[in-house]
């Protein structure tokens, strides 16, 4: 008590805090509602952060903000210091994060965001909405602290109400680790950078014709052989069990789903290499490290196949706590179309026996899939509304608008464009609710932007084409089209430079935003 009685002294001197306006604030995905109170809530060595502890999520959730707040400001601010906080005065220049039985906000990622002169209160019905809460909360801070409003330094927030909740539920893109290998701690910084604009999807393209990039343990040669090739021929590489359980640890931290994808039956040199037998083309088998696609399948007619698929979807399921298992399903120009949907439903079942729910890319329509998958639309609008028509969900992620790895603009050092060329504009100016014509909105999941690796070769390169236009994804998933405009946004979106320098982003600087 004592440390707070000296801590609401200090606060108690009238600070004269600068007019704010949290409307004008550089928000991305821009809330749903936000109401300005004028004042201002100074961020100092005073304040403090309480959770509600019941649930010990929610006091990760204050930790997670703790040490971000620490490394934006330096400040190190303790969490619940001493009892609940509900049990006695609550101590002056406090943060609160605490669990709502506001049925107003039950939607899982619903929060509501208080700031006033003395304290900050973030209520959300689960952690998970409290996570999303705080990150608002720590955009609000500003670059530099105000030093001359006391003797210590304060970083002034932005006072008034915010009350915000998500458009869709799945909001994620994609990584190409297959083409290209990316490390464990290169992925965690993409987990980390996209956790601050609300994703909560990482969707990761673990196979393909180049490269084999996950353990399994029973058929070792996976990784052995398929693992150790890549585009340009440079060495590959692969997670072990345990990488890969530590980048879903790392997401989860973060609210974010890890999906891992098989691709099959196409995009499968890798695979068959490593085992012959799995091989459907009956023509020789050679590490392959260039570009095209649609070359390979697995042999669909094969019990053995089969009994393989079943070990590499159990030990994959064990260790991925998400509801999602994707395989692939695309580009498969040399299984005939027969022994392709056979193919698929005979996954699908294997699939489901190990818990999981189906993704596939969007020609998984062409088979007979139960109503529980979902399909990834990417390239054929009818293969959406086949989709739609047959009760199953749809992700949205139209090449032409949402590939991460389409150049921006014919002078772009990296990046494909076969699906043209996305300028930071173009790939924000649309909606994805109404994007494909006559697809209904109840049939769409989320959107999703994957970024695959043919044309990058590192992480630099990598950030090099997520950002800044995945900043704009995030937004087109949460906000709603009355929301957004993009003359706003692109102000907001220039006001994220200090936040992409700070974490050493290699973003685009777009000739179109003023940075
Ligand atoms: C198409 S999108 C593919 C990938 C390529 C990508 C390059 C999809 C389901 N398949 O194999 O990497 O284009 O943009």
């Amino acid at each position: 008590l004592l440390v707070f009685c000296s801590s609401c002294e200090k606060q108690k001197e009238k600070i004269n805090f600068p007019k704010t306006d949290l409307g004008q604030s550089a928000l991305i995905p821009k809330p749903l509602n936000i109401q300005a109170s004028y004042n201002a809530f100074g961020l100092g060595k005073n304040t403090v952060i309480y959770t509600d502890k019941q649930d010990t999520l929610y006091s990760k959730v204050g930790q997670f903000l703790s040490k971000k707040i620490q490394f934006r400001t330096t400040l190190s601010l303790p969490l619940n210091a001493s009892t609940e906080p509900e049990n006695q005065d609550a101590p002056e220049n406090s943060i609160f994060i605490l669990e709502s039985k506001n049925t107003a906000l039950s939607a899982s990622e619903s929060y509501e965001l208080e700031i006033k002169q003395d304290s900050i209160l973030i209520q959300a019905p689960t952690p998970e909405a409290a996570f999303r809460g705080v990150q608002t909360l720590l955009q609000l801070i500003p670059e530099k602290s105000n030093d001359t409003l006391t003797n210590s330094s304060l970083w002034v927030i932005p006072a008034g109400k915010i009350t915000d909740r998500p458009t869709f539920g799945y909001r994620g893109t994609m990584l190409d680790v297959a083409r290209h290998f990316f490390t464990v701690e290169e992925v965690k910084k993409y987990i980390d950078l996209i956790a601050y604009y609300k994703l909560n999807v990482l969707h990761l393209h673990l196979t393909d014709d180049q490269g084999w990039r996950i353990e399994v343990k029973s058929w070792p040669k996976l990784t052995e052989i398929g693992g150790k090739t890549e585009v340009g021929g440079e060495a590959g590489g692969f997670y072990t069990q345990s990488d890969y359980q530590e980048i879903v640890e790392y997401a989860a931290e973060r609210f974010i789903t890890i999906i891992p994808e098989i691709d099959m039956p196409g995009h499968t040199n890798a695979a068959s290499l490593s085992y012959p037998f799995l091989d459907g083309t009956g023509k020789p088998l050679k590490s392959y490290t260039g570009t095209r696609v649609g070359f390979s399948s697995f042999n669909t007619r094969k019990d053995t196949v089969y009994s393989f698929l079943d070990d590499v979807i159990r030990e994959l399921a064990a260790i991925t706590p998400g509801p999602y298992i994707h395989i692939g399903g695309d580009e498969s120009f040399v299984t005939k179309k027969k022994d392709y949907k056979y193919f698929v439903e005979r996954v699908e079942g294997i699939v489901q026996k190990h818990g999981k729910n189906m993704i596939g890319w969007d020609e998984i329509v062409e088979a007979d899939i139960s109503p529980k998958t979902i399909a990834q639309h990417w390239r054929t609008e009818e293969n959406a509304l086949k989709a739609a028509e047959k009760g199953n969900k749809v992700i949205l992620s139209p090449a032409k608008k949402a590939y991460l790895d389409m150049k921006y603009d014919s002078l772009s050092k990296h990046g494909l464009d076969w699906a043209g060329h996305i300028t930071v504009d173009s790939a924000y100016i649309w909606n994805p609710s109404t994007f494909v014509k006559d697809l209904p909105t109840e049939s769409i999941l989320g959107i999703e932007a994957p970024l695959w690796s043919e044309t990058i070769s590192n992480s630099s390169e990598m950030e090099y084409l997520a950002f800044p236009r995945v900043i704009g994804y995030a937004e087109l998933g949460w906000s709603t089209p009355e929301n957004r405009n993009w003359e706003d946004y692109k102000t907001r979106l220039a006001r994220q430079l200090h936040f992409l320098e700070k974490n050493n982003v290699n973003f685009y600087r777009s000739p179109l935003i003023e940075w």
